[in-house]
């Protein structure tokens, strides 16, 4: 086997704490950044093996150390955790390599487990609601001062406008003429949402990639169980997660449908997202609450506007696995920021009527 090929990581496995058995590997490939295997027992999938995008995370050892102290903080009844597993020597993650390092973690499966890339039951998005109620209220005693910035303001709004306006000036003459459309609608809206860069909110430690196939549930009750991939845990303000929620719930398409017919704002599946919510949003503060439906204006935007960027960029950041990939996930994420921009009254009155339980 060539020991450094990242298809087959298997012998990497012997690093880490586990019994020592013939595991059998196979490549997830969802995620846009980091390369994640499940690992198999016989049939039985046991771990998660994940090799860490050093380009796009450069402090792995803070992204662990996040994690592990957040999940000191993610204990309840409610809230069924995946474990991080330990090398032999006792770190939580496996550097490879001498001059081309590669990092490595491994977690524990949860059997009987399941994400959904997309759902239009209203259980779903209730579940959703509520478990990332429920990490926040876990988490709300956590000093954010205390976790690493691991990608420092990476849901600000100026220094995506500025990376933006950046990639104007590098974007191949085709691809600024392709993208013309995406390019002024980025500008309009970018006006349009200029207030919330100037908010006075509490800095809570976030998950900062709340999409729906982030959110793991049961397989047999449909009851949600956590949230995963917390690489980017760190300070950020509630409405960060609540939008990119939002953007993956109440539109049952995916991320890079290029149909935009198919591209939906389902109130049904926002009110029940806002209900689920509801049954742990006692930590809002109502300026936190006031801000949310901007909130899901904002998200998809940010990442249809960093999308638009490498495009123009030339496909530096995300992994694409096709020429307009990160063009055509930014039109239809523009096309959902349109979608919710005209939702915001709906957006304000269901909120309104169904998070008023608040204490202060
Ligand atoms: C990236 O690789 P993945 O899917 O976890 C990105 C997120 C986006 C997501 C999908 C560090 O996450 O911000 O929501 O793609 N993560 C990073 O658009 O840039
Ligand atoms: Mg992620």
């Amino acid at each position: 086997m060539n020991r450094n090929s990242h298809s087959e990581p298997s012998f990497l496995l012997e690093n880490f704490s586990i019994p020592r058995k013939k595991y059998s590997l196979s490549p997830l490939t969802h995620g846009y950044i980091n390369d994640t295997f499940l690992v198999k027992d016989g049939a039985l999938p046991v771990y998660i093996l994940q090799r860490i995008n050093h380009d796009v995370f450069p402090n792995v050892s803070g992204i662990m150390n996040n994690i592990e102290k957040a999940f000191s903080f993610l204990k309840s009844d409610d809230y069924h955790n995946i474990s991080l597993i330990g090398t032999v020597s006792g770190q939580n993650y496996y550097s490879y390599g001498k001059e081309d390092v590669t990092f490595w973690r491994l977690m524990t499966y949860m059997d009987n487990s399941l994400a959904y890339n997309t759902s239009e039951n209203p259980k779903i998005a209730f579940g959703a609601g509520k478990i990332i109620g429920e990490f926040h209220r876990l988490l709300s005693s956590a000093k954010p001062e205390s976790f690493v910035d691991i990608i420092p303001k990476f849901h600000d709004l100026t220094l995506r406008e500025n990376q933006f306006k950046a990639s104007l000036s590098v974007g191949t003459k085709n691809r600024l003429q392709t993208a013309e459309k995406a390019i002024s609608f980025a500008r309009k809206t970018l006006e349009t949402l200029e207030e919330l860069n100037h908010l006075d909110l509490p800095l809570r430690i976030c998950h900062n990639d709340t999409k729906l196939n982030n959110i793991l549930f049961s397989k047999k009750t449909d009851q949600p169980l956590c949230l995963i991939d917390l690489d980017t845990l760190m300070s950020g303000f509630f409405h960060f997660d609540f939008g990119d929620a939002i953007r993956t719930i109440v539109n049952t398409a995916p991320e890079d449908e290029q149909n935009h017919d198919n591209i939906v704002f389902r109130r049904d599946l926002f009110d029940a997202f806002i209900d689920g919510l509801a049954t742990n949003a006692a930590f809002l503060t109502q300026a936190e609450i006031n801000v949310l439906p901007k909130g899901a204006v904002l998200m998809p935007f940010l990442h249809g506007i960093r999308a638009l960027t490498d495009y123009l960029n030339g496909d530096i950041y995300y992994k694409v696995a096709y020429e307009n990939q990160n063009l055509d996930r930014c039109l239809s994420l523009f096309d959902f920021t349109q979608k919710a921009l005209e939702e915001l009254d709906f957006m304000e009155d269901s909120i309104a009527s169904r998070l008023k339980t608040i204490a202060f």
